[in-house]
Formats: structure tokens, C-alpha cells, sequence
């Protein structure tokens, strides 16, 4: 039997039991009223070519959707239209945002749900229990689960092996990060002792997997029977109608230092009111931290995976620089050499982050600043907004996760020492 739910497609009368107890569970909490969800539309924003120019676009608090030659794709409400043509950008509406039915959109059913993620983790953990275990290591602002997969030999030990972390969904729109998520758990389970090098990494190797850091965006944005574009966490604001942080950019690591994220709750890319604001954050943060046994930090590298654009990307974003406090030349050609490496498997461009535009707060610059763990931001497919977007359709999912496949692996092979990728293992890792 398959852990992911596959091609098999909810039933109509399941799908709205499934709504129904979500709904009942959501009106438990005290959640207040957002200002009604305003009419998005998707823009091509031009003239917009260089990271400067889309810094300086990002800093007026707009979520830059997707990277072109010459402009951007951002979504945004009218309000945010008209402030940006009036700060003299030359806005294109782009037709059928995915989300509301284009073209091979993506149906809210095509994806797991957090219920149905959770029940897969069960799945697996009861057909490998040697293999597999969960725990929950906090909860979310209205309360849900924020689960742990540990993916081991003799899992139920703590081994003394390098750790691996792969994360998911920390934008609440970004749902084919959660299928990354659960095809990485059945291909490791699955292909365990019929897979030589699934097999030895898994044997040396704990690795770990978060298939949601953000359960209450996910359950808003997929389960009101349309998609509704939402990125960040959905904690209230005070003082605001607007509701949200967004969790990329609430990490301890330089938050809010280079005008890389907002201070408007009403924006995408709100910071909080300190790092570490939001508790599914301060969740995951602490798991983190919970990974250093010893004074040594157990994990050593790190996915967290987004969509989309297809990039392979890594720390710092706070800054062009290729080098900084806490990086040094030979992190920087650590990075850019395994990032390289994993890009030529899944057919990605590998950048630093900050190639893009300028983020503060984001996770990789904590993971790696505060913790030394090499942090990888993937963006998935599509490439661009005509594949569907944030929302393409699910038959894209199988090849689309197993695309990432051999980059995975690439990962956990050299999380016993990342620096031997540029051959300095000895100097490093003795
Ligand atoms: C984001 O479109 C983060 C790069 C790491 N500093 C890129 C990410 O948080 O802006 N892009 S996305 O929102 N998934
Ligand atoms: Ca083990
Ligand atoms: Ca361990
Ligand atoms: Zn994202």
C-alpha cells in the first residue's frame, strides 16, 4: 500500500465530512474578522531587471511571486495596485490566476490536506514502525499539530549519526511542498533494503521531516472550497484587521535588519512584532535548537522547501554579499558547489538567495548563521506563472517530486561532512 494518497481522489461525501469537523474545530477559536478577502489579482510588474530594483520593489511590502528577465509576477489586491501605480510602476494584469480556475488549475482536492498529511505520516509509521516515527513538537496559533517524521535504522534510538532536516510549507499557498514532503517519507520507507543507496543512507543518516510548519494557513487557503492565495501564518494582529506574519521572514537571525521584510501587518511579508513572534516558528526553532546534544549541533543540513521558480538557493539573503559575519570564503563555495551539485540533478538555477531580492528573517539565514546547519531554500515548479503557478495541477505532482529525488539524496550523502564537497573534509571534519 501507497502512503501518499497517489491518484486515488477523495469522495465528495468524505471531502465535505472532512470540511464539516474543520469547520466545527475552527469555530472554537477566536479569530478575528480580516478585512473580507479582497479580489487578487496577478501582475507583471516591468522594468523591474535587476535584485536592486526588486528589493526596492519587495521593501514597499509586496510578495514578489516570480523572477523574470525584465519584470516581476507579484499578486496583489487593488489597494496595493493602485499605491504601486501611484509610486510610478507599470502594472499588467495577467489573466486566469490558476487558483481561480485557469487553465489546468490546480482542484483543492488534488492535494493532501493537513488531515489527510497526517494520516499518511500514520500510515507510514504503522507499516515501517522500525523505519519511522513522529512526534509532535508544538502547536500552532489556533492550535493544530506541527509534526516531526524521524526516518532512521533502530529510529526509536538516538543515534549517534549526522542529522538531516527537510521542511515544508511555511507559505501556507505552497501545497506541493507538502507532497515533497510525503513523497521523501515513501521513497526512504518504500525503497528501504530495495534501494542500495536509499538503503545506506538511511542507515546512516536521521532524517528528519516537517510536512507543514504552517497548518492553520494551510487548512485557510485550501479547504473553503477555492484557493485563496494566502501566504502567511494566521495569527491576529493587534491594533489591525489584517491578519498574518509570514513565518520567512520571523526567523532570530538579523530580523527586520536590511529592509527585506514589513512592518505592516497588512503586508505579505509582515515580520512579526519580534523573531520569533509566530509560534509555529518559535516551534520549529526550538526543535532545532532541541538538536544540539552535547554543545554540537546534530543536524547539518537542511531543505526548506517552496514554490515555485525551479531555484536552488542559499544564505545569506539579508545581503549581495557573498561573504559575511559567520560565512566565510570556503562556506560560500561549500553553498555554491552542493547547490550547483543539486541543481544539475532536477534541472534548478542555483543562486544565493539574495540573487533574487534582499530577505531578512528568513529560515535559512537562521539555520545557518545561528546553527551552522547548510540551509537549502528550494523553489519548485513551475518555473513560471503559465505552469500554474502557486497552484498547478495535481498531475504534476508525481514527476514533480520525483524530480527532486536525486537531489535529496546528494544532500544526505554529504551531511557526514558538507565541506568534502570541495574536498576540505580533512580540515573541517578531522
Ligand atoms: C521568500 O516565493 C526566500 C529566499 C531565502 N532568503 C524565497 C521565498 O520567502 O520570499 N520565495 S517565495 O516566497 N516562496
Ligand atoms: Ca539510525
Ligand atoms: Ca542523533
Ligand atoms: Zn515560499
Amino acid at each position: 500500500m501507497r502512503i501518499r494518497r497517489g491518484r486515488k481522489r477523495l469522495t465528495a461525501a468524505v471531502a465535505a465530512t472532512l470540511t464539516l469537523a474543520l469547520g466545527l474545530t475552527l469555530n472554537t477559536q477566536a479569530t478575528a474578522a480580516p478585512p473580507s478577502a479582497p479580489s487578487v489579482t496577478r501582475y507583471e510588474v516591468t522594468g523591474v531587471s535587476t535584485a536592486d530594483e526588486r528589493t526596492v520593489l519587495a521593501r514597499t511590502g509586496t510578495a514578489i511571486d516570480e523572477v523574470r528577465a525584465d519584470s516581476v509576477v507579484i499578486t496583489a489586491d487593488q489597494a496595493d495596485a493602485r499605491r504601486l501605480r501611484a509610486q510610478g510602476y507599470d502594472l499588467t494584469a495577467l489573466s486566469a490566476p490558476a487558483e481561480r480556475g485557469g487553465v489546468g488549475a490546480m482542484a483543492p482536492s488534488d492535494y493532501h490536506t493537513y488531515a489527510q498529511t497526517l494520516s499518511a505520516v500514520s500510515t507510514a509509521r504503522s507499516q515501517y514502525p522500525g523505519l519511522v516515527t513522529s512526534q509532535v513538537i508544538g502547536r500552532t496559533y489556533q492550535g493544530r499539530d506541527i509534526v516531526a517524521v524521524k526516518i532512521s535504522d533502530n529510529v526509536t534510538v538516538d543515534e549517534n549519526e549526522p542529522e538531516v532536516l527537510f521542511t515544508s510549507n511555511q507559505h501556507a499557498r505552497e501545497h506541493l511542498t507538502v507532497e515533497m514532503a510525503l513523497y521523501t517519507l515513501e521513497e526512504l520507507t518504500t525503497q528501504y533494503g530495495v534501494d542500495p543507496e536509499v538503503t545506506s543512507l538511511v542507515n546512516a543518516r536521521e532524517i528528519w521531516i516537517i510536512p507543514s510548519v504552517n497548518p492553520d494557513g494551510k487548512v485557510y487557503d485550501q479547504e473553503s472550497g477555492a484557493f485563496r492565495n494566502w501566504r502567511k501564518n494566521r495569527q491576529p494582529n493587534t491594533g489591525s484587521a489584517y491578519i498574518g506574519t509570514d513565518l520567512n521572514r520571523n526567523w532570530a537571525y538579523r530580523w527586520g535588519c536590511c529592509g527585506g521584510s514589513s512592518g505592516s501587518p497588512s503586508s505579505d511579508t509582515y515580520r512579526g512584532t519580534a523573531a520569533e513572534s509566530a509560534p509555529e516558528t518559535r516551534v520549529v526553532a526550538n526543535f532545532v535548537r532541541g538538536r544540539v546534544i552535547g554543545g554540537e549541533q546534530q543536524i547539518t543540513a537542511h531543505i526548506d522547501w517552496h514554490t515555485y521558480g525551479e531555484l536552488v538557493l542559499w544564505p545569506y539573503g539579508y545581503t549581495y554579499a557573498d561573504t559575511a559575519t559567520g560565512l566565510t570564503a570556503d562556506d560560500a563555495s561549500t553553498f555554491r558547489t552542493l547547490g550547483t551539485a543539486m541543481a544539475n540533478t532536477n534541472g534548478y538555477t542555483p543562486q544565493q538567495a539574495s540573487d533574487l531580492y534582499i530577505t531578512d528573517g528568513s529560515i535559512g539565514d537562521w539555520m545557518w548563521g545561528s546553527q551552522k546547519i547548510f540551509s537549502y531554500t528550494f523553489e519548485m515548479y513551475p518555473v513560471s506563472s503559465s505552469g500554474g503557478g502557486f497552484y498547478p495541477p495535481g498531475s504534476v505532482i508525481d514527476r514533480e517530486t520525483a524530480r527532486n529525488r536525486e537531489a535529496v539524496l546528494t544532500l544526505l550523502a554529504y551531511a557526514d561532512c558538507v565541506y568534502r564537497i570541495i574536498g576540505k573534509q580533512s580540515q573541517y571534519c578531522a
